[in-house]
């Protein structure tokens, strides 16, 4: 299997270019479906350990169903098939244009979330402009065993987010840990609490945020991903859903730019566009460097060749 790995902003990227089974030529929807029912086994050996590595987000390319797309993509990080994912987009493009398949400039890709473009003016920058985000409840309370109440928002930017602001606890690296078994206990009562997505999907990632001491930054993120890692980047569809959150509570106007800040101190700039029904099109513009190119190898006597945890 040949892939190229990268990261944006700390989070990591594998792109899987090719060696993966054929998952056939419907709506990358289906096959999104397909790869999560029955390749779970091949796809989640990508990106465990010793293989792959804590937060990597594997990035499968496909033929897309739109001749007017660079390429398809359909991500997964060990836990789950995402549908969208931003700094896999951002990662994304860095590979194609380090392998000359894109050049500089603007192109769209598709995902299982629908149709995205990435604009990239030099060979590290990316803006991705996302699909359509929403918030869709607001000051959602839940009762979380170890925090007490938890007051956050639910929305979508691709995947499905509850975001609280403030975090019940300091949103500082030193945190991390807290952090995550915070953002573990919310996400548990979320399903607990039968909280879900505008037709009840899983909402499987939750964000906290908290003041950042930077100048010019509007707050500093922590992630929590269905595999629970936490996203060294600032979450691209995470922030996706805090445009559509802002933009419905008036706090953030159209076309205005902010920075966000990782929990590690990584930047994405920040802005919005009304869409077509009532949500928000999002703009994030990060940075993704390549990092390495090889092949897979899948050893039959190797007991680890499905990874640690399969
Ligand atoms: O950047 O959208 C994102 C993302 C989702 C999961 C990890 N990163």
């Amino acid at each position: 299997m040949h892939v190229i790995d990268s990261h944006t902003g700390g989070e990591p990227t594998r792109v899987i270019l090719d060696g993966f089974p054929d998952l056939g030529s419907g709506p990358l929807s289906a096959r999104a479906a397909l790869l999560a029912t029955e390749y779970r086994e091949d796809y989640r050996a990508v990106v465990l350990e010793p293989r792959g590595q804590v937060a990597m987000v594997g990035a499968l390319l496909v033929p897309p169903t739109d001749p007017t797309c660079v390429t398809g993509v359909i991500y997964f990080d060990v836990e789950a098939v995402l549908g969208m994912c931003g700094h896999g987009t951002i990662g994304l493009a860095a590979t194609l244009y380090h392998m000359g398949r894109i050049g500089l400039g603007r192109h769209r890709i598709e995902t299982p979330a629908g149709i995205v473009t990435v604009e990239l003016p030099d060979a590290n920058t990316v803006t991705v402009t996302n699909i359509e985000s929403r918030r869709i409840a607001t000051d959602v309370t839940l009762d979380v065993p170890g925090l007490g109440p938890v007051t956050g928002d639910v929305a979508y930017g691709g995947n499905w987010f509850f975001l609280v602001d403030p975090a019940p606890i300091q949103v500082a690296p030193e945190n991390i840990r807290a952090l995550t078994d915070a953002g573990v206990a919310t996400r548990e009562a979320l399903a607990d609490q039968k909280i879900g997505g505008a037709a009840g999907e899983l909402i499987d990632h939750v964000i906290f945020y908290g003041p950042s001491q930077a100048e010019g930054v509007h707050s500093r993120n922590f992630v929590l991903c269905p595999d629970d890692a936490y996203d060294r980047s600032p979450c691209g569809t995470g922030c996706s859903a805090r445009l559509a959150c802002l933009a419905a509570s008036g706090k953030l106007a159209e076309g205005e730019e902010i920075v966000q800040h990782s929990i590690i101190g990584s930047t994405y700039r920040l802005s919005w566009t009304p869409g077509p029904t009532g949500g928000v099109i999002p703009s994030i513009t990060g940075q993704a460097y390549v990092m390495a190119e090889a092949q897979l190898l899948f050893d039959q006597a190797d007991p680890f060749r499905r990874g640690i945890g399969s």
